[in-house]
This record gives structure tokens, C-alpha cells and sequence, in this order.
């Protein structure tokens, strides 16, 4: 099995629709971010691979890992650092053949124990639970109690990541429930 990544740690940065590199290398460098996710769910095929390249290039200027949501196929095309997957997209041993060994592949769980214990069964990188607060950025999203991460710390040996709703003010609950990371898209990106 492969170590737990220990840059799956702190805060987990997800990309808004829109893609402003200067602003994003600011926050890399004042929340130290060590693991970034590209998150457009619009973008036509091109100007995903457009913005995939420059993030990757950015990425690797600061050490953080690279990851595409749901895009197995682009995450090979240029080589990010993984992927991370939802239930309707490629399964992990699917992905985990196509991208190798080494990658990073991420698995949403929502508020599902078992689905967790699968994915790292799988070969998962890490799970993602959530949504753990009000989202606004994905208002329908499946609530997550942070009771169900405590429960899951207990047998999950691969990073868990809090996503949701999570801001500055709140993070600290989710670190305290069991989070090792806690993604956020709205409290860095929309100011
Ligand atoms: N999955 C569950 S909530 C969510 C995703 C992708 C959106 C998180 O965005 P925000 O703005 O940090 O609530
Ligand atoms: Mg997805």
C-alpha cells in the first residue's frame, strides 16, 4: 500500500469557474497550499487543457500537488498529480490503471462510511466528506455530520479531507472532528 501523502494536509484548494493565475499563486503563498484541484464544471475542451497546463506549471513552481476533478483522461494528458473522482466518473482501479501507481486519486464519499471503506479497500489516495457546512457553491450537495468523521477516523488509515461550507472561521471543527485536509472553494475564491 502506499504511504499516506502528507501533503494532504491543511487547507485543499479548489478551483472557482474562473481562473485568475495571479490571484491563485497569491493564495498558494499565504495559506501555504500544498494540493490544489482544478474544478471547472463549464470550460470547453480546450480551455481545459489551456488552464490544466498553466495551474500545473504553477503548481510544480511551489511544490503542490496537482489534481483534476472527475477528468481521468485530461489528468493523463498532462500528467497532473492525480484525480479526483464522484460517483457518476471512472472507477479508482479504472483510474489507478490509467494513471499509475504514483498518482494521487481522490474519492468523494459524501456521508457514506461504507462507500469509504471501499475506496480505500480500492486504493484510494484519500476520501472526501461533505458537504460538512452550507455550501454555496454547491447548495444541493449531501450533508455530512462531522460525527460521521469521527466515526470514520477510526478505521480509515488514508488522509481524510472535509469539504463544504468550510471556512476560517469553522475549519477548526472539521480538523478537530478528524479532517487531515479541508477543501475550500468559496472562503478563498470568492472575495
Ligand atoms: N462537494 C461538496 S460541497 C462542494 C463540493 C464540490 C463545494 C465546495 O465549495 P465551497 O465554496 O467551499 O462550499
Ligand atoms: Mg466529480
Amino acid at each position: 500500500m502506499q504511504k499516506p501523502h502528507n501533503k494532504i494536509s491543511g487547507i485543499y484548494a479548489i478551483t472557482s469557474n474562473h481562473i485568475d493565475i495571479v490571484m491563485i499563486e497569491s493564495i498558494i503563498v499565504k495559506h501555504n497550499i500544498k494540493i490544489l484541484q482544478y474544478r471547472h464544471k463549464a470550460t470547453n475542451a480546450q480551455t481545459r487543457i489551456d488552464e490544466s497546463i498553466q495551474l500545473q506549471q504553477l503548481c510544480s513552481k511551489y511544490h503542490t500537488l496537482f489534481i483534476i476533478n472527475d477528468d481521468v483522461n485530461l489528468a493523463e494528458k498532462i500528467a497532473a498529480d492525480g484525480v479526483h473522482l464522484g460517483k457518476n466518473d471512472d472507477s479508482i482501479q479504472r483510474a489507478r490503471e490509467q494513471l499509475g501507481r504514483n498518482a494521487i486519486i481522490g474519492m468523494s464519499c459524501y456521508n457514506d462510511i461504507k462507500l469509504a471503506k471501499n475506496a480505500q479497500n480500492q486504493g484510494a489516495s484519500y476520501v472526501a466528506f461533505g458537504a460538512l457546512f452550507s455550501s454555496t457553491t454547491k447548495p444541493k450537495a449531501t450533508k455530512c455530520e462531522l460525527d460521521t468523521i469521527i466515526q470514520a477516523k477510526q478505521f480509515l488509515n488514508i488522509p481524510i479531507v472535509g469539504i463544504g461550507g468550510v471556512d476560517f472561521d469553522n475549519q477548526q471543527q472539521a480538523f478537530d472532528a478528524g479532517c487531515d485536509a479541508v477543501a475550500m472553494i468559496s472562503a478563498l475564491f470568492k472575495t
